[in-house]
């Protein structure tokens, strides 16, 4: 079964999605995400110009020697444009593979090792009490695990809070958003407080401090936090410098989430070795594909660290359901991130897998079991979109 055809096709239903569509010579079609939010066109472009050239005629079938062509064979290796790329073409070859063989991809990763997947998806308020209605929707909702991001008194909008928290389309430049930091190292362990007060010791919460914090200020939040018993604490600290996850790790037993910007194991291997994580939240879109993803996850569970896959809106249903069927498959499934879709994305993919009563299931559909409607897409064209810009009070660009 030969490659004929590889097209990249970019669609606005709501948001930008790009998505690589694979034909073979029997006609058998796979799709892979190559959504990278805010950068979409340059992953389009990578996979037009770059890879569908060297693509077309090669043996579909094999996925392992194409994922190693094309990450050894560029030279410059890494980074999320090439490895979403690269994510995409893996995908779609598992989704034509798995329809070929007429079985939901998750058969040939070893088959399910549980039921259904534990699902959080978010809840936010720009203050306490429109958080709260927030959670008791998602909870009437029938979710059991929630993240909780909420306003900080004197700050306007910030991160999953206000204008942007749906990274909608439409920001012809980014939004600027002023941070705090102290501010919202006061605020968030009494937003806790309550929302145990509130809701109980048992409801799994999550929080995503969404790498706003120094290390040792990262480090007091997790002890701060650690009366609530978070189900995680995510992205606290940029994590280029892996080793600075050490004073956090030293100061609390609050678990740690990072790996959503990490595009290889590569980028996550030391995060991982030193046990500085409890879960990894690399995507399967972000993170180099099906192929890459499962080495991943298998060198986590090496130490003892489970999957937190990222799954935010921005994450294609494409990606969600490789995710969706990996998480059933693995043995270190920790949870999955499901932000959710608005309704011209469900109808533009079509997704099989479920979502019921806070659970995530992939569905019986042979491959990955999601479409692409080329006539509605159509109607939802690319819009240019950015992801916000934080700047301390003093006009520092800081992370957002
Ligand atoms: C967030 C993401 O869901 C999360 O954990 O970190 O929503 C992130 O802000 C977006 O994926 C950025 O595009
Ligand atoms: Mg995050």
């Amino acid at each position: 079964m030969k490659i004929r055809n590889v097209e990249v096709l970019v669609a606005c239903p709501g948001r930008n999605f790009v998505t690589t569509r694979i034909t073979t010579d029997d006609g058998v079609v796979g799709l892979g995400d190559a959504t990278l939010n805010g950068r979409e066109l340059a992953v389009a472009s990578y996979v037009k110009d770059h890879l569908a050239p060297l693509l077309e005629g090669v043996e579909a079938e094999n996925i392992e020697r194409i994922w190693q062509y094309l990450y050894r064979g560029a030279y410059w290796r890494r980074g999320p444009v090439t490895m979403a790329a690269i994510a995409s073409i893996d995908m779609a070859l598992w989704d034509i593979k798995a329809k070929s063989l007429g079985v939901p991809l998750y058969q040939l990763l070893g088959g399910r090792t549980r039921r259904h997947l534990l699902t959080y998806t978010h809840a936010t308020g720009r203050d306490i009490p429109e958080l709260f209605d927030a959670v008791r929707r998602r909870q009437e909702q029938g979710f059991k695990a929630i993240r909780l991001q909420v306003g900080i008194p004197g700050l306007a909008d910030i991160y999953g809070v206000g204008t942007a928290a749906g990274h909608t389309a439409g920001f012809a430049k980014p939004l600027v958003e002023v941070w705090d930091t102290p501010a919202y190292m006061r605020f968030v362990p009494s937003m806790f407080e309550a929302a145990r007060n509130e809701f109980g010791a048992e409801v799994p919460m999550l929080h995503d401090v969404h790498h706003r914090l120094s290390p040792i200020e990262a480090a007091r939040l997790a002890k701060d936090l650690e009366p609530y018993r978070l189900f995680w604490l995510e992205d606290v600290t940029p994590a280029e410098n892996q080793e600075a996850l050490r004073l956090v790790r030293s100061a609390s037993t609050t678990p740690l989430a990072i790996g959503e910007v990490f595009n290889t194991l590569w980028d996550a291997q030391e995060i991982l070795q030193k046990q500085y994580i409890d879960y990894l939240r690399m995507s399967v879109t972000h993170g180099g594909g099906v192929t890459a993803m499962r080495k991943a996850l298998d060198f986590a569970a090496t130490f003892h660290i489970r999957s937190g896959m990222h799954g935010p809106e921005d994450v294609s249903p494409v990606g969600m359901a490789a995710a969706i069927h990996l998480g059933v498959s693995i043995h270190n499934f920790g949870i999955q991130e499901y932000g959710g879709y608005r309704e011209s994305t469900m109808e533009l993919f079509n997704p099989a897998f479920e979502l019921k009563d806070g659970y995530l299931t992939p569905g019986e559909r042979p491959g990955l079991g999601v479409d692409y409607d080329d006539a509605l897409a159509e109607r939802h064209p690319y819009s240019a979109s950015y992801l916000p810009v934080n700047e301390l009070r003093d006009g520092t660009v800081h992370d957002w």
